[in-house]
Protein backbone atom coordinates (compact mmCIF):
# COMPACT_ATOMS: atom_id res chain seq x y z
CA UNK A 1 0.00 0.00 0.00
CA UNK A 2 1.06 3.68 -0.71
CA UNK A 3 2.17 5.08 2.58
CA UNK A 4 0.26 8.18 3.08
CA UNK A 5 0.35 10.72 5.64
CA UNK A 6 -2.45 13.69 7.27
CA UNK A 7 -0.86 17.15 6.69
CA UNK A 8 -3.34 19.73 7.76
CA UNK A 9 -1.96 22.18 5.50
CA UNK A 10 1.06 25.02 4.77
CA UNK A 11 0.47 26.15 8.16
CA UNK A 12 1.25 22.15 9.99
CA UNK A 13 4.20 22.53 12.51
CA UNK A 14 4.90 19.08 10.77
CA UNK A 15 6.64 19.80 7.71
CA UNK A 16 6.39 18.18 4.03
CA UNK A 17 10.89 17.92 4.60
CA UNK A 18 10.10 16.15 8.12
CA UNK A 19 7.60 13.56 6.90
CA UNK A 20 10.08 12.81 3.86
CA UNK A 21 12.72 12.09 6.17
CA UNK A 22 10.42 9.12 7.69
CA UNK A 23 9.18 7.18 4.47
CA UNK A 24 6.00 9.12 4.05
CA UNK A 25 5.29 8.69 0.45
CA UNK A 26 1.79 10.78 -0.53
CA UNK A 27 -0.33 13.27 1.36
CA UNK A 28 -3.49 13.39 2.77
CA UNK A 29 -5.22 16.49 3.35
CA UNK A 30 -8.02 19.34 2.61
CA UNK A 31 -8.24 22.89 1.73
CA UNK A 32 -8.77 23.61 5.48
CA UNK A 33 -9.26 27.33 5.38
CA UNK A 34 -12.76 26.91 2.20
CA UNK A 35 -15.35 27.12 4.13
CA UNK A 36 -17.87 24.08 4.15
CA UNK A 37 -20.03 24.23 1.58
CA UNK A 38 -17.70 26.54 -0.74
CA UNK A 39 -16.39 25.13 -4.26
CA UNK A 40 -13.02 24.05 -4.25
CA UNK A 41 -11.31 26.26 -6.97
CA UNK A 42 -9.07 24.62 -9.45
CA UNK A 43 -7.01 27.59 -8.58
CA UNK A 44 -6.98 26.48 -4.76
CA UNK A 45 -6.41 22.98 -5.60
CA UNK A 46 -3.80 23.53 -7.88
CA UNK A 47 -1.68 25.85 -5.70
CA UNK A 48 -1.47 23.29 -2.73
CA UNK A 49 -0.92 20.60 -4.89
CA UNK A 50 2.22 22.48 -6.24
CA UNK A 51 3.44 23.14 -3.23
CA UNK A 52 3.30 19.45 -1.80
CA UNK A 53 5.12 18.31 -5.07
CA UNK A 54 7.63 20.77 -4.45
CA UNK A 55 8.02 19.04 -1.04
CA UNK A 56 8.80 16.06 -2.62
CA UNK A 57 5.87 14.54 -2.09
CA UNK A 58 1.98 13.97 -4.27
CA UNK A 59 -1.45 14.78 -3.02
CA UNK A 60 -3.10 11.47 -3.20
CA UNK A 61 -6.42 11.83 -1.03
CA UNK A 62 -8.60 14.18 0.61
CA UNK A 63 -9.72 14.44 3.80
CA UNK A 64 -12.06 15.28 3.97
CA UNK A 65 -14.35 16.99 1.12
CA UNK A 66 -16.85 17.99 4.00
CA UNK A 67 -20.93 17.09 3.10
CA UNK A 68 -22.77 19.91 4.82
CA UNK A 69 -25.30 19.27 7.12
CA UNK A 70 -28.23 20.54 5.00
CA UNK A 71 -27.04 18.14 2.95
CA UNK A 72 -27.42 15.43 5.48
CA UNK A 73 -30.95 16.53 7.05
CA UNK A 74 -32.10 17.70 3.66
CA UNK A 75 -32.46 21.10 3.88
CA UNK A 76 -33.87 23.70 1.85
CA UNK A 77 -30.68 24.51 0.20
CA UNK A 78 -29.18 20.96 -0.24
CA UNK A 79 -29.91 21.09 -4.14
CA UNK A 80 -27.23 24.24 -4.27
CA UNK A 81 -24.95 22.68 -1.66
CA UNK A 82 -24.81 19.03 -3.93
CA UNK A 83 -24.51 21.43 -7.14
CA UNK A 84 -21.25 22.71 -5.70
CA UNK A 85 -20.00 19.79 -4.26
CA UNK A 86 -20.03 18.15 -7.44
CA UNK A 87 -17.88 20.90 -8.90
CA UNK A 88 -15.23 20.31 -5.99
CA UNK A 89 -15.25 17.00 -7.50
CA UNK A 90 -14.33 17.60 -10.87
CA UNK A 91 -11.71 20.51 -10.48
CA UNK A 92 -10.27 17.57 -8.02
CA UNK A 93 -10.09 14.81 -10.76
CA UNK A 94 -9.05 17.54 -13.01
CA UNK A 95 -6.74 18.63 -11.12
CA UNK A 96 -5.26 14.60 -10.78
CA UNK A 97 -6.49 13.88 -6.67
CA UNK A 98 -8.32 11.30 -7.44
CA UNK A 99 -9.22 10.03 -3.71
CA UNK A 100 -11.44 11.52 -1.65
CA UNK A 101 -12.63 11.12 2.02
CA UNK A 102 -15.91 11.96 3.63
CA UNK A 103 -18.30 11.16 6.34
CA UNK A 104 -22.13 11.18 6.57
CA UNK A 105 -22.29 12.09 10.52
CA UNK A 106 -24.24 14.17 11.55
CA UNK A 107 -23.08 17.39 13.73
CA UNK A 108 -20.42 15.30 15.24
CA UNK A 109 -17.86 13.83 13.35
CA UNK A 110 -15.26 11.61 15.86
CA UNK A 111 -16.11 11.75 19.26
CA UNK A 112 -14.05 11.23 22.89
CA UNK A 113 -13.84 12.12 26.38
CA UNK A 114 -10.73 12.05 27.31
CA UNK A 115 -7.63 13.59 25.07
CA UNK A 116 -4.64 12.58 27.05
CA UNK A 117 -5.68 9.30 29.22
CA UNK A 118 -2.45 8.32 30.82
CA UNK A 119 -1.23 4.51 30.10
CA UNK A 120 1.33 2.77 32.77
CA UNK A 121 4.18 3.61 30.32
CA UNK A 122 4.23 7.02 30.80
CA UNK A 123 2.51 8.16 27.02
CA UNK A 124 -0.85 9.04 26.85
CA UNK A 125 -3.69 8.37 24.14
CA UNK A 126 -7.11 9.01 23.36
CA UNK A 127 -10.07 7.40 25.36
CA UNK A 128 -13.88 7.39 25.51
CA UNK A 129 -15.75 6.84 28.29
CA UNK A 130 -19.35 6.11 28.39
CA UNK A 131 -20.41 7.15 32.20
CA UNK A 132 -18.26 10.80 31.43
CA UNK A 133 -19.99 10.90 27.83
CA UNK A 134 -23.66 9.95 29.26
CA UNK A 135 -23.18 13.04 31.96
CA UNK A 136 -22.33 15.53 28.79
CA UNK A 137 -25.60 14.48 27.39
CA UNK A 138 -27.72 13.87 30.49
CA UNK A 139 -26.40 17.01 32.64
CA UNK A 140 -24.39 19.17 30.28
CA UNK A 141 -27.17 19.20 27.07
CA UNK A 142 -29.94 18.24 29.25
CA UNK A 143 -31.18 16.35 25.92
CA UNK A 144 -34.75 15.75 26.17
CA UNK A 145 -34.84 12.10 26.87
CA UNK A 146 -31.61 11.04 26.71
CA UNK A 147 -32.19 9.00 29.95
CA UNK A 148 -34.12 6.79 28.16
CA UNK A 149 -30.44 6.00 25.89
CA UNK A 150 -28.49 4.38 29.00
CA UNK A 151 -29.21 1.65 31.61
CA UNK A 152 -29.90 2.38 34.64
CA UNK A 153 -26.06 1.59 35.92
CA UNK A 154 -24.92 4.21 33.98
CA UNK A 155 -27.31 6.56 34.96
CA UNK A 156 -26.34 5.86 38.19
CA UNK A 157 -23.06 6.59 37.77
CA UNK A 158 -23.34 9.51 36.38
CA UNK A 159 -25.61 10.96 39.34
CA UNK A 160 -22.43 9.90 41.49
CA UNK A 161 -20.27 11.56 39.24
CA UNK A 162 -22.62 14.54 39.32
CA UNK A 163 -21.53 14.83 43.38
CA UNK A 164 -17.57 15.09 42.93
CA UNK A 165 -17.22 16.66 39.25
CA UNK A 166 -15.89 20.25 39.38
CA UNK A 167 -16.47 22.96 36.96
CA UNK A 168 -13.49 22.89 35.13
CA UNK A 169 -14.08 19.24 34.21
CA UNK A 170 -17.31 20.01 33.09
CA UNK A 171 -15.96 22.69 30.48
CA UNK A 172 -12.58 20.22 29.62
CA UNK A 173 -15.20 17.71 28.89
CA UNK A 174 -17.59 20.09 26.76
CA UNK A 175 -13.86 21.61 24.96
CA UNK A 176 -12.93 17.84 24.52
CA UNK A 177 -16.46 16.64 23.11
CA UNK A 178 -17.01 19.62 20.95
CA UNK A 179 -14.52 21.59 20.62
CA UNK A 180 -11.35 19.98 20.19
CA UNK A 181 -12.37 17.16 18.27
CA UNK A 182 -13.87 18.87 16.02
CA UNK A 183 -12.85 22.14 14.58
CA UNK A 184 -9.74 21.16 12.86
CA UNK A 185 -11.60 18.45 11.11
CA UNK A 186 -13.86 21.11 9.47
CA UNK A 187 -16.50 20.25 12.16
CA UNK A 188 -19.29 22.66 13.30
CA UNK A 189 -17.84 24.15 16.18
CA UNK A 190 -14.23 26.29 16.41
CA UNK A 191 -11.76 27.16 19.15
CA UNK A 192 -12.84 30.50 20.03
CA UNK A 193 -16.47 30.30 19.63
CA UNK A 194 -18.46 31.16 22.55
CA UNK A 195 -21.42 29.28 23.61
CA UNK A 196 -20.71 26.18 22.19
CA UNK A 197 -23.18 23.89 24.10
CA UNK A 198 -25.98 26.47 22.55
CA UNK A 199 -24.53 25.93 19.09
CA UNK A 200 -24.64 22.44 19.68
CA UNK A 201 -28.34 22.16 21.15
CA UNK A 202 -29.03 24.14 17.42
CA UNK A 203 -27.47 21.55 15.56
CA UNK A 204 -28.55 18.88 16.66
CA UNK A 205 -32.70 20.86 16.52
CA UNK A 206 -31.97 20.30 13.23
CA UNK A 207 -32.20 16.41 13.35
CA UNK A 208 -35.33 16.33 15.04
CA UNK A 209 -37.18 13.71 13.83
CA UNK A 210 -34.82 12.53 11.14
CA UNK A 211 -34.54 8.68 12.00
CA UNK A 212 -32.18 6.07 10.67
CA UNK A 213 -33.91 5.48 7.28
CA UNK A 214 -34.41 9.36 7.03
CA UNK A 215 -30.86 9.54 7.15
CA UNK A 216 -29.87 6.87 4.64
CA UNK A 217 -32.18 8.88 2.18
CA UNK A 218 -30.56 11.57 2.35
CA UNK A 219 -27.42 10.04 1.74
CA UNK A 220 -28.54 8.20 -1.02
CA UNK A 221 -30.33 11.32 -2.62
CA UNK A 222 -26.69 12.87 -2.18
CA UNK A 223 -24.96 10.00 -3.82
CA UNK A 224 -26.95 9.36 -7.10
CA UNK A 225 -26.18 13.26 -8.00
CA UNK A 226 -22.26 12.74 -7.19
CA UNK A 227 -21.23 9.81 -8.11
CA UNK A 228 -22.21 10.37 -11.48
CA UNK A 229 -19.71 13.18 -11.59
CA UNK A 230 -16.66 11.14 -9.75
CA UNK A 231 -17.27 8.13 -12.11
CA UNK A 232 -16.82 11.14 -15.06
CA UNK A 233 -13.33 12.96 -13.80
CA UNK A 234 -11.92 9.23 -12.41
CA UNK A 235 -12.16 10.29 -8.63
CA UNK A 236 -13.18 7.06 -5.94
CA UNK A 237 -15.29 9.09 -3.34
CA UNK A 238 -14.99 6.87 0.16
CA UNK A 239 -16.87 7.45 3.08
CA UNK A 240 -15.19 7.05 6.61
CA UNK A 241 -17.15 4.82 8.91
CA UNK A 242 -19.16 6.53 12.13
CA UNK A 243 -16.50 6.89 15.11
CA UNK A 244 -17.58 5.59 17.50
CA UNK A 245 -20.04 3.22 15.11
CA UNK A 246 -23.18 3.30 16.91
CA UNK A 247 -25.95 5.86 17.84
CA UNK A 248 -25.03 8.81 19.88
CA UNK A 249 -27.36 11.25 21.38
CA UNK A 250 -30.70 10.91 19.44
CA UNK A 251 -28.56 10.97 16.42
CA UNK A 252 -28.93 8.19 13.81
CA UNK A 253 -25.60 6.84 11.96
CA UNK A 254 -25.40 4.94 8.91
CA UNK A 255 -21.95 3.39 8.51
CA UNK A 256 -21.51 1.41 11.69
CA UNK A 257 -21.64 -2.01 10.79
CA UNK A 258 -21.67 -4.77 7.83
CA UNK A 259 -25.40 -4.68 7.41
CA UNK A 260 -24.89 -0.37 6.65
CA UNK A 261 -21.82 -0.75 4.50
CA UNK A 262 -23.88 -3.24 2.41
CA UNK A 263 -26.62 -1.11 2.06
CA UNK A 264 -24.79 2.43 1.56
CA UNK A 265 -22.65 0.44 -1.58
CA UNK A 266 -25.69 -0.99 -3.13
CA UNK A 267 -27.55 2.19 -3.06
CA UNK A 268 -25.79 3.28 -5.78
CA UNK A 269 -23.60 0.02 -6.94
CA UNK A 270 -20.84 1.56 -8.78
CA UNK A 271 -17.20 1.53 -8.03
CA UNK A 272 -16.51 5.04 -7.67
CA UNK A 273 -18.95 4.99 -4.68
CA UNK A 274 -16.58 3.36 -1.98
CA UNK A 275 -15.25 3.18 1.72
CA UNK A 276 -12.57 4.32 3.64
CA UNK A 277 -11.82 1.61 5.61
CA UNK A 278 -11.08 2.91 9.47
CA UNK A 279 -10.15 0.24 11.26
CA UNK A 280 -9.61 2.26 14.37
CA UNK A 281 -13.30 3.12 13.98
CA UNK A 282 -15.52 0.32 13.13
CA UNK A 283 -12.79 -1.98 15.67
CA UNK A 284 -14.81 0.23 18.54
CA UNK A 285 -17.93 -1.25 17.60
CA UNK A 286 -17.99 -5.08 19.62
CA UNK A 287 -20.30 -5.97 16.50
CA UNK A 288 -17.65 -6.03 14.14
CA UNK A 289 -14.97 -7.96 12.93
CA UNK A 290 -12.64 -6.12 11.27
CA UNK A 291 -10.27 -8.53 9.34
CA UNK A 292 -13.85 -10.10 8.20
CA UNK A 293 -14.83 -6.82 6.66
CA UNK A 294 -12.05 -5.84 4.94
CA UNK A 295 -12.11 -9.23 3.09
CA UNK A 296 -15.93 -8.62 2.14
CA UNK A 297 -15.86 -5.33 0.81
CA UNK A 298 -12.27 -5.35 -0.28
CA UNK A 299 -12.89 -4.40 -3.83
CA UNK A 300 -14.97 -1.39 -2.92
CA UNK A 301 -12.05 0.07 -0.30
CA UNK A 302 -9.90 3.52 -1.76
CA UNK A 303 -8.05 4.50 1.71
CA UNK A 304 -7.33 2.94 4.55
CA UNK A 305 -6.93 4.29 8.19
CA UNK A 306 -4.61 1.89 10.31
CA UNK A 307 -4.88 2.04 13.65
CA UNK A 308 -6.87 -0.27 16.69
CA UNK A 309 -8.77 -0.26 19.61
CA UNK A 310 -9.67 -1.91 22.73
CA UNK A 311 -13.37 -1.62 23.12
CA UNK A 312 -15.01 -3.07 26.59
CA UNK A 313 -18.23 -4.57 26.89
CA UNK A 314 -19.47 -1.44 29.34
CA UNK A 315 -19.39 0.44 26.55
CA UNK A 316 -15.57 2.26 26.70
CA UNK A 317 -12.99 2.36 24.32
CA UNK A 318 -9.40 3.33 24.00
CA UNK A 319 -6.61 3.70 21.15
CA UNK A 320 -4.38 0.62 21.43
CA UNK A 321 -1.34 -0.11 20.08
CA UNK A 322 -1.28 -0.76 16.03
CA UNK A 323 -0.01 -3.94 17.05
CA UNK A 324 -2.85 -4.86 18.97
CA UNK A 325 -6.30 -4.52 19.78
CA UNK A 326 -9.57 -5.88 18.55
CA UNK A 327 -8.50 -4.44 14.70
CA UNK A 328 -5.86 -7.42 14.00
CA UNK A 329 -4.20 -5.13 11.65
CA UNK A 330 -1.68 -7.71 10.52
CA UNK A 331 -4.81 -9.65 9.08
CA UNK A 332 -6.26 -6.21 7.51
CA UNK A 333 -3.08 -5.75 5.72
CA UNK A 334 -2.59 -8.97 4.83
CA UNK A 335 -5.89 -8.88 2.96
CA UNK A 336 -5.69 -4.76 1.06
CA UNK A 337 -2.06 -5.74 -0.13
CA UNK A 338 -2.96 -8.69 -1.85
CA UNK A 339 -6.16 -6.63 -3.19
CA UNK A 340 -4.33 -3.62 -3.71
CA UNK A 341 -0.66 -2.82 -3.68
CA UNK A 342 -1.29 1.15 -4.69
CA UNK A 343 -4.15 1.69 -2.06
CA UNK A 344 -3.47 4.80 -0.05
CA UNK A 345 -3.04 4.19 3.70
CA UNK A 346 -2.52 6.24 6.36
CA UNK A 347 -1.32 5.31 10.24
CA UNK A 348 -4.34 7.26 12.69
CA UNK A 349 -4.15 8.31 15.87
CA UNK A 350 -0.83 7.88 17.55
CA UNK A 351 0.18 8.53 21.27
CA UNK A 352 1.28 11.54 22.68
CA UNK A 353 5.31 10.34 23.48
CA UNK A 354 8.31 12.09 24.46
CA UNK A 355 8.69 15.52 22.84
CA UNK A 356 5.45 15.44 21.57
CA UNK A 357 3.47 16.39 25.01
CA UNK A 358 3.85 20.21 24.35
CA UNK A 359 3.47 20.80 20.82
CA UNK A 360 -0.12 21.31 20.68
CA UNK A 361 -0.66 18.97 18.31
CA UNK A 362 -4.19 18.30 16.98
CA UNK A 363 -5.47 15.02 19.34
CA UNK A 364 -4.89 11.91 18.02
CA UNK A 365 -2.56 13.60 15.75
CA UNK A 366 1.26 14.18 17.12
CA UNK A 367 4.12 13.38 15.19
CA UNK A 368 6.60 10.84 17.81
CA UNK A 369 3.91 8.90 17.98
CA UNK A 370 2.51 8.65 14.61
CA UNK A 371 6.20 8.06 13.20
CA UNK A 372 6.34 5.34 16.12
CA UNK A 373 2.81 3.62 14.59
CA UNK A 374 3.94 4.00 11.00
CA UNK A 375 7.53 2.09 11.87
CA UNK A 376 5.21 -0.50 13.18
CA UNK A 377 2.86 -0.41 10.30
CA UNK A 378 5.36 -0.18 7.94
CA UNK A 379 7.11 -3.46 9.55
CA UNK A 380 4.33 -5.35 8.96
CA UNK A 381 3.56 -4.42 5.78
CA UNK A 382 6.81 -5.61 4.59
CA UNK A 383 6.89 -8.91 6.32
CA UNK A 384 3.29 -9.40 4.63
CA UNK A 385 4.89 -7.86 0.90
CA UNK A 386 7.15 -10.63 1.39
CA UNK A 387 4.38 -13.63 2.42
CA UNK A 388 3.01 -12.12 -0.75
CA UNK A 389 5.78 -12.79 -2.80
CA UNK A 390 7.27 -16.02 -1.73
CA UNK A 391 3.40 -16.82 -2.67
CA UNK A 392 2.76 -18.15 1.04
CA UNK A 393 -0.79 -16.13 1.16
C1 LIG B 1 -10.53 11.78 13.07
C2 LIG B 1 -10.80 11.48 11.67
C3 LIG B 1 -12.16 11.94 11.18
C4 LIG B 1 -12.21 11.83 9.68
C5 LIG B 1 -13.50 12.31 9.07
C6 LIG B 1 -13.53 11.99 7.61
O1 LIG B 1 -9.43 11.67 13.51
O2 LIG B 1 -10.62 10.14 11.41
O3 LIG B 1 -12.36 13.26 11.56
O4 LIG B 1 -11.20 12.59 9.11
O5 LIG B 1 -14.58 11.75 9.69
O6 LIG B 1 -14.54 12.69 6.98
Amino acid sequence: MEKTWRWFGKKDPITLAMLRQIGVEGIVTALHDVPNGEVWTSEAIMDLKQYIEDGGLRWSVVESLPVSESIKYAGPDRDQLIENYKISLKNLGQAGVKTVCYNFMPVIDWIRTDLEHMLPDGTSTLYFNKIRFAYFDCKILNREGAEADYSAEVLNAVKELDKTITQAEKEELINTIIVKTQGFVNGNIKEGDQQPVAIFKRLLALYNGIDKNALRQNMKYFLEKVIPVAEEYGVNLCVHPDDPPFAVLGLPRIVTSHEDIEWFLKAVDNVHNGLTFCAGSLSAGLHNDVPALAKKFASRIHFVHLRSTEATPDGNFMESSHLNGRANLLEVIRTLEKANPELPMRVDHGKLMLDDVDKNYNPGYSFLGRMYALAQVSGMMAAVQDEIKKGQI
